[in-house]
């Protein structure tokens, strides 16, 4: 009998190329996915490599009770080990990025990076007001080089806290003051997490997480918030645009240059030098009617946000944009880039091209940026693509679908379209929540992943949340996993959104899926909690929302750390797939149960999509039995508070204009 044939991607554009590939014999992840079976100790968290003596596998029935390792070390202490070396990696991942971006920011501050400006002065000075950085009166450059000093500070401070813990509600900073999970200095915290986890240091499982959830924090509230906030003031902080996604946004008869990876701050260059009437004369000497620009991965999400820059998807479609065969060059800097390319690359005309100082692939072209040279160095690549035009062949799986997108909604923007520049609040979500109009929120996060269907948890649990009424956040792949379906429109919600959601989004104008930005953007989810927390009616801490965190596809280290520190900030957040840490009951029960007892949040693991949503679901409803909401039943709303009544208005005159209650800056 013939074998039933895998469906390896949600989309039917990537699946077409994937069969394309598949015709042609070229590999991709979803082909090595199913080739290289996950090693079941390895996946479950069972085994130690920590020192060779080992490396040891701890299995059998009585495992987690009998089972040692060389040293003596039992499976509970193995598995958190693990968890906590991985939480270390993800921080040290966002923060490493967030470093880049506050060099940047002191470098364009003291004259040395010409080629950047301050776009957001007002963010910049929200973002001193909470860095304790006096603005009024003073240069704009001055003010950006004591907030990227201090910023810098974070990363080595090895006592006292880091900046921005006391964005957080009151309460919630209770908690983690409680527990001792203040952060000290970020990179003190990741190294403290290798040390603690090397051979014969810590081994006591509910220490070695409580670590990983600081460490975790550091990352949350610490480099992704700071990259988040200096990203937003040297770029301009995000509002509504439109774009498109997929792989019918690369053009038969332009260059098609690529950003992916990261980090925004030579995608923003190539944004400017592409437009140049110089660069566009230089492409039509080449034979092309114009230089098309887009984007994949997370860099893609941050031009996405701030200029319109179509995606062409998220992590699984990096090896699929090179097979359409329209890809003059793609540059790559850090994260989530498939060494894959390289090897592929040389199959059609394509350059891939390395930016970074951190990160080189065998067989990639080396132009290495540098924020001093800024422009040059994105001219140099924009002239690379622009003379590999002619070199294109026929060859390549030639995709026309796109999708239209709304984007751009940072927690500036969502305040203010609540209200308008006057009356900015987050009244009337937290409203339509306690009216049951709303049932929740949900930030849908993470990446998208070749060992299912790709993509299509993400559209699985989209459609089936805003049917009920759910509001979704998304960041990352998650969102290019949207925008592919053609979901982060306004028409999604009319169509597909429950009858309170629907109502909403119809009030204001705006998508039931909103697209906060990249993964270090999770931070603007950790702020609009914060700010729903400070507006009342809900919860008074991050704590005990309607709110979970989902990411079913997940793949990457820094989504553990994203998971953890959503749960240590009081977020219950479900993961797809099997639990990393499976293998131990005991170190399952401390990420569940105790982590829930002490912050209201939690990290679970659940491969069944229909679990995931009736967990979230649960979560959600018990939450508002907690805040003693009205019972959310489908359609059925209580006497409704008005989007904004007479007393609500008043009350909200009398704040100042438009600075949210922790916005950027507290
Ligand atoms: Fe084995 Fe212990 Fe060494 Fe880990 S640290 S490899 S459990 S002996
Ligand atoms: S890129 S971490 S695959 S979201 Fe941010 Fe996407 Fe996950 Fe990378």
């Amino acid at each position: 009998m013939e074998k039933e044939k895998r469906i390896k991607s949600a989309n039917p554009q990537a699946e077409q190329i994937i069969e394309w590939g598949e015709a042609h014999n070229l590999t991709t992840c979803f082909e090595r996915a199913e080739k290289m079976k996950p090693c079941p100790i390895g996946a479950s968290g069972a085994c130690c490599k920590h020192c060779h003596m080992g490396p040891c596998r701890l299995v059998g029935k009585n495992a987690e009770e009998e089972a040692r390792g060389v040293c003596g070390a039992t499976l509970p202490t193995i598995a958190a080990r693990n968890l906590l070396r991985m939480i270390a990696a993800g921080t040290a991942a966002h923060s490493d990025h967030s470093r880049d971006m506050a060099m940047t920011l002191l470098a364009v501050a003291t004259g040395e990076a010409k080629d950047f400006k301050i776009t957001d002065v007002k963010k910049l000075y929200r973002v001193a007001g909470t860095l304790g950085i006096e603005f009024e009166g003073r240069a704009v450059h001055d003010v950006a080089k004591d907030a990227a000093l201090k910023f810098l500070e974070d990363f080595g401070r090895q006592k006292g806290e880091i900046n921005y813990i006391k964005r957080a509600p009151e309460k919630t900073q209770e908690r983690w003051r409680k527990w001792g999970l203040v952060p000290r200095g970020i990179d003190r915290e990741v190294v403290e997490s290798m040390h603690r986890t090397t051979m014969g240091v810590d081994h006591d499982p509910d220490h070695l997480l409580t670590h990983g959830l600081r460490t975790a924090l550091a990352d949350g509230w610490g480099g992704s918030m700071i990259s988040t906030d200096i990203t937003d003031i040297l770029f301009g902080t995000p509002m509504p645009v439109k774009a498109e996604a997929s792989f019918g946004i690369f053009k038969e008869d332009e260059v098609n240059l690529i950003v992916h990876g990261h980090e925004p701050s030579l995608a923003e260059m190539i944004v400017d030098v592409v437009s140049d009437p110089k660069m566009l004369e230089y492409a039509r000497s080449k034979g092309a009617k114009g230089i098309n620009l887009g984007g994949m991965c997370c860099t893609a999400n941050e031009v996405l946000m701030r200029h319109g820059i179509p995606t062409a998807g998220g992590f699984t479609n990096q090896e699929l944009g090179i097979m359409t065969g329209l890809v003059d060059a793609i540059t790559v800097d850090v994260q989530c880039i498939m060494p894959a390319l390289a090897e592929l690359s040389k199959k059609f005309h394509t350059k891939v091209i390395t930016t970074s100082p951190k990160a080189q692939m065998p067989g990639a072209i080396h132009v290495e940026y540098n924020e001093h040279h800024a422009k040059e160095i994105a001219e140099k690549i924009v002239r690379m693509a622009i003379e590999n035009f002619p070199n294109r062949t026929t060859l390549g799986s030639h995709i026309t679908d796109k999708f239209p997108v709304i984007a751009g909604f940072s927690h500036e923007y969502i305040e203010y379209m609540q209200g308008g520049r006057w009356r900015a609040s987050f009244r009337p979500l937290n409203d339509a929540i306690m009216a049951g109009r709303i049932r929740g929120v949900v930030g849908l996060a993470g990446c998208d992943n070749p060992r299912v269907p790709a993509t299509g948890l993400h559209r699985f649990l989209a459609t089936e949340l805003i049917k009920n009424d759910v509001l979704i956040v998304s960041t990352g792949c998650g969102s290019a996993a949207c925008g592919s379906a053609g979901y982060l429109t306004p028409e999604m919600a009319l169509e597909h959104a429950g009858p309170g959601l629907r109502e909403v989004c119809e009030a204001i104008g705006i998508p039931p899926i909103l697209h906060l930005g990249s993964c270090v953007d999770n931070s603007r989810i950790l702020t609009i909690a914060t700010a729903m927390a400070h507006e009342g009616g809900l919860s008074d801490e991050i704590g005990n929302m309607p709110a979970v965190g989902i990411a079913p596809e997940w793949m990457s280290e820094k989504a553990i750390a994203i998971g953890c520190y959503f749960a240590a900030s009081g977020v219950p957040t479900i993961f797809g797939g099997e639990s990393p840490i499976g293998a131990s009951k005991e170190v399952t029960r401390i990420m569940t149960d105790v982590w829930f007892e002490r912050f209201r949040g939690c990290l679970r693991f659940e491969p069944d999509p229909e679990k995931i949503l009736a967990l979230t679901y649960d979560y959600i409803d018990k939450a508002r039995d907690r805040l003693k909401l009205r019972k959310y039943e489908r359609g059925k709303f209580a006497a409704e508070r008005v989007l904004m009544d007479m007393a609500a208005r008043r009350e909200l005159e009398k704040k100042p204009i438009a600075v949210p209650h922790v916005g950027v800056g507290g």
